[in-house]
């Protein structure tokens, strides 16, 4: 819910200060009528008609809602992009049309192009799958009477929307909330694109004093001229008033953009930074000049801070520097689809806190506003781009999308403390529809035309908020975007870079970042991707490239944040990605998943989440690597009862001890990692790992069944039951919940063992 919504709620319970003509709002969420398919009117004697015809099969469902949560993640390719209809009745049978007030309706997002009839009138129509919209159905409602709205939505490919391709699902649906808000004739203009009609800047921040701009933009729909007197407030996180000022305004009728403006100066002020986010609020309202009546009602968050990049030194806020490091983040959860409760994006947001960092990469779209609430709340700098995803569509159609998204984008978002940088194309000649020798000149033309598309857009942004930076976001493949003049068009340039993952090795990740900075020395660089996918079970002792395993996804990654670190003209990154997500097309270790989540579908915490913690969080950290393999195997080594297996704990203190079977062993720590040779023994092994820090000693501990094989083929006895081995591979592989391990064979085992004799592990193609 966004924060208009948000403090329209607390208007009503406070109810106190608001009269009964203020705005009222209510979550329509439930007890919606859903059918997969589209209506043909043309069938029908009116789209009313239609729309309530018996021989329509309808379901009952809650939005937020997709209908892709199943096809999407089935073993059939393809999953269905088209119509489905949502309908539900209103009831205004006790109501009675109150003179002066409108009712619109509001969505925080459906997926893709949105038609709202009431009562089978056509009230309007959306375009995007990602942005917020609303209308005025005030004219199309039958007080007295139960009225019936029919929502239309089509997730069809659209030519003319971005994103036309992209490594992630298209669920389609109403996949987040719905409300219908009952506000004044004189309201703050909601039709600014989906926006609150109120807009904060912070021109001028320094630890003396923070200038704050406030614009405000009022419908007076009436049919009436009106005296009125804009109160605008700054209260401290407490509740406290700071400031404030009233004015009087004078509205014509029927006036649907009045604009006024009002500056106010904050002495002192509490700054807003990741450690301390602290958060002031602007309450504004429009009141009747005579009566004092509240007609409308608004409360921003207001953060003071200032910032700016420099693309030798890295990024400075409040006049210190700060290594942005963190994550992207899709919105997509375990068989929900993208259809989530607040609460769910909200805790993605805690989960990279809590990890230690402080920069979010909301990718590759606005997400649900309860995600930007959040970073605002917790500390969390961010990035928020339009879906404008690896291709785009030389028209006017796309050209018109992409700007008014960019618009939306900007607009419902702008009042945010924790955004700092707008973003509008990724990858965008990733796979160029054109070939760049054998159609030279047709190639040529479309990268001028997705140029002057990022000049335009770029425009729009700059003009709608000089205060924040752009960014356009590309693949490793340098020339191809400087050749289009793609990079001279941003402040900042976002590289998603992938060596080591689906090609070369690690060391070019480092000549590449280096490259790169000499290639382009006036422009701040953020590594705006960077992963590898890794699958929780997968174990290996002797990882490679694309294996899949913890043990890659953790040398990757760990390789990847030192070459980070060690370069201040990187002035952030974010880790490709928070969670793993669908993508319909992948079909690796888990079919339909992108698999370079630090958590899992789920949001369990993989081991990354764990090694980015100990290294970047100020708090003790021990904690086993690897500790979700939990089963695990080996062959005993010759003469012995036991196998040798690697264990690591992670820890940023300078020692861990490490007690298996009472016996204690100690390591350095190096790296933010302790490695240890524990000799497993067959059953249950319960380890445990203890550091100080100072004075205070904590410790963490695992219990791990080992699954102990002979050495020699005529060890194994009769009480042997199974043994289960990953053919044509070299990892190890856990089902977790029938605990069943599946080891892998040596080769070069000695006489009387066992293990293979020839071949290469099976690896998919990248
Ligand atoms: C990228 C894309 C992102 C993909 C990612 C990957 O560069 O921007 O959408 O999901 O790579 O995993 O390949």
């Amino acid at each position: 819910m966004n924060k208009r919504v948000f403090s329209l709620l607390i208007a009503i319970f406070a109810a106190l200060t608001v009269s009964s003509q203020s705005e009222r709002v209510s979550a329509i969420n439930n007890n919606w009528n859903f059918h997969l398919g589209n209506i043909d009117f043309d069938q029908y004697q009116s789209p009313s008609k239609a729309i309530l015809s018996e021989v329509i099969e309808w379901e009952t469902i809650n939005i937020p809602h997709t209908w892709n949560d199943k096809d999407a993640i089935d073993e059939i390719p393809g999953y269905y992009r088209g119509v489905g209809w949502y309908k539900k009745t209103i009831d205004l049978t006790a109501e009675k049309r109150e003179k002066n007030v409108k009712t619109e309706i509001y969505f925080e997002g459906a997926n893709q192009v949105t038609d709202v009839y009431v009562n089978g009138n056509w009230v309007g129509q959306h375009n995007g799958g990602y942005t917020r919209f609303n209308f005025d159905i005030t004219e199309f409602l039958n007080f007295g009477e139960s009225n019936v709205l029919a929502i239309k939505v089509d997730n069809s490919h659209n030519e003319a929307i971005p994103p036309l391709s992209a490594d992630f699902t298209f669920f389609g649906g109403i996949y987040r909330d719905v409300y219908l808000i009952k506000q004044n004739a004189i309201h703050f203009l909601m039709d600014d694109h989906g926006s609150s009609g109120v807009y904060i800047s912070t021109p001028k921040v320094s630890k003396e004093e923070g200038l704050v701009s406030i614009n405000c933009l009022i419908n007076n729909s009436e049919h009436q001229n009106r005296n009125l007197t804009l109160v605008n407030r700054i209260e401290d996180n407490q509740g406290v008033i700071i400031t404030e000022k009233k004015k009087k305004i004078k509205i014509r009728k029927h006036d649907k953009h009045f604009s006024v403006d009002e500056d106010f100066v904050i002495n002192n002020p509490q700054l807003w930074s990741p450690d301390t986010p602290y958060l002031y609020q602007v309450i504004t309202q429009i009141q009747d000049s005579k009566t004092g009546v509240v007609l409308d009602e608004s409360i921003e968050p207001l953060g003071l801070r200032w910032f700016h990049f420099d693309p030798e030194e890295g990024f400075f806020l409040n006049g210190k520097y700060l290594k942005l490091i963190g994550t992207n983040r899709h919105q997509d959860y375990f068989k929900k689809g993208n259809a989530l409760t607040n609460e769910i994006h909200a805790s993605d947001v805690q989960l990279l806190k809590e990890m230690g960092g402080n920069f979010l990469r909301i990718s590759h779209y606005p997400q649900d506003p309860v995600v930007l609430e959040t970073c605002d709340r917790l500390g969390i700098l961010t990035s928020i781009e339009i879906p404008i995803v690896n291709a785009i569509t030389e028209s006017e159609a796309f050209t018109e999308n992409s700007l008014h998204m960019a618009e939306e984008m900007v607009k419902q978002n702008f009042n945010h403390p924790s955004l700092i940088i707008w973003t509008y194309m990724n990858e965008v000649l990733l796979r160029p529809p054109f070939d760049e020798k054998t159609e030279k000149e047709r190639y040529e033309l479309y990268t001028n035309n997705i140029a002057k598309l990022a000049s335009k857009i770029e425009d729009k942004i700059r003009t709608l908020d000089p205060s924040r930076y752009t960014m356009i976001v590309n693949h490793g493949a340098v020339d191809r975007y400087v050749n289009a003049g793609l990079t001279d068009i941003s402040m900042l340039l976002g590289w998603n870079l992938y060596q080591g993952w689906y090609g070369g090795v690690f060391e070019h990740f480092d000549k590449y970042l280096d490259k790169i900075h000499r290639l382009f020395p006036n422009k701040p660089i953020i590594i705006s991707e960077y992963g590898a996918d890794v699958h929780h079970r997968l174990h290996s002792f002797d990882s490679e490239r694309f294996d899949y395993t913890v043990e890659y996804g953790n040398r990757y990654h760990e390789h990847y944040l030192k070459a980070i670190m060690a370069r201040p003209f990187i002035v952030g990154a974010n880790i490709w990605n928070l969670n793993d997500f669908y993508s319909e097309t992948r079909g690796y270790a888990i079919p339909n998943t992108n698999l370079k989540g630090i958590t899992t579908l789920n949001r369990e915490k993989k081991d990354t989440w764990w090694l980015y913690k100990t290294k970047l969080s100020k708090e003790p950290i021990i904690k086993f690597g690897q500790n979700e393999w939990k089963i695990r195997g080996g062959v005993a080594e010759t003469g012995k009862d036991h196998c040798l297996q690697p264990v690591t704990v992670y820890s940023n203190s300078d020692s861990v001890q490490l007690t298996h079977n009472n016996i204690v062993y100690n390591a350095e720590v190096k790296d933010y990692i302790a490695r240890f040779s524990i000799p497993f023994t067959n059953g249950i092994n319960k380890l445990k790992a203890t550091s100080t820090f100072q004075t205070e000693t904590y410790n963490d501990v695992l219990k791990i069944d080992f699954r102990l094989a002979p050495n020699q083929f005529s060890e194994f006895d009769d009480d042997f039951d199974e043994l289960n081995v990953l053919l044509g591979d070299q990892n190890e592989f856990m089902k977790t919940v029938l605990t069943v391990w599946y080891g892998y064979l040596n080769k070069n085992t000695p006489q009387g063992s066992w293990g293979y004799i020839g071949g290469k592990p099976y690896r998919a193609k990248n």
